[in-house]
């Protein structure tokens, strides 16, 4: 499900897309500060959002691979921003699961290092084509997701807004929120102007997911 202005997505796109994320993936790199980041390889997108909205859960549904990124029940799971690469066509596309934010209890000098990586390296990044903002469908946007936003509109980093975990919402209640959050970002200057509904649990959005990765990657290659 998916609310948009957008074209939707047809049978062949899926299909491509499908086929897009075929392949081996790898982990190939962490970086803790922002002057240790890869060198930049073809094309880079990057998953961010607060702690345990499902950024690594959504990167392994996208790739296919259980455990490629490491999960957790825990809040702050991912420390680094971590890239994976298809390894048979290595120039291809990199994934950047990131560290979340706005989850006070590591303590507030390792919350304050995470957030200037995230947003050094999200204003920063030549090669980034778009940022997947999650959102946990059941909260919607918050404060600290606006922050975050905020950044991206000023450096002017196209990105688009995915809600997570709607499989914990009833149908009704899924398209209040995709709704409710697409009138939020409609009017964000960087903001693609399409709310994506996902279940990493269940599968729910990830072709279409997978099908708006294959348009970006497509404009611009
Ligand atoms: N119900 C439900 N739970 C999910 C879904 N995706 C992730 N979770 C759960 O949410 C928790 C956090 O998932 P992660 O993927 O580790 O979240 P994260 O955003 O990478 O977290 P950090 O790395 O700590 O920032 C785990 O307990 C997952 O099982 C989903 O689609 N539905
Ligand atoms: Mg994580």
């Amino acid at each position: 499900m998916t609310t948009a202005t957008t074209k939707p997505y047809d049978a062949e796109e899926i299909e491509a897309a499908r086929k897009l994320f075929e392949g081996p993936w790898d982990f190939v790199w962490a970086s803790t500060k922002i002057d240790d980041l890869p060198p930049m390889v073809g094309q880079e997108i990057a998953f961010a959002g607060r702690s345990n909205v499902g950024k690594s859960s959504l990167i392994n549904a996208l790739t296919r691979r259980n455990a490629l990124a490491r999960t957790s029940h825990t809040p702050g799971r991912t420390q680094q921003l971590n890239f994976f690469r298809q390894t048979d066509d290595a120039e291809r596309l990199t994934i950047v699961d990131m560290p979340g934010y706005g989850y006070a209890a590591v303590g507030k000098e390792k919350v304050a290092a995470w957030t200037r990586l995230i947003h050094d390296y999200l204003r920063g990044r030549s090669n980034l084509m778009r940022v997947y903002v999650l959102i946990d469908a059941r909260h919607g946007i918050k404060d600290v997701d606006g922050a975050v936003l905020e950044t991206l509109d000023k450096a002017a980093v196209s990105y688009q807004v995915v809600l997570t975990k709607a499989d914990a919402l009833k149908a009704s209640e899924q398209q209040f929120m995709a709704e409710a959050t697409y009138d939020e970002i409609k009017r964000r200057p960087a903001a693609f102007p399409e709310v994506l509904l996902t279940s990493s649990e269940k599968g729910l959005g990830i072709p279409e997911l997978r099908a708006a990765i294959g348009r970006v990657l497509g404009e611009r290659s």
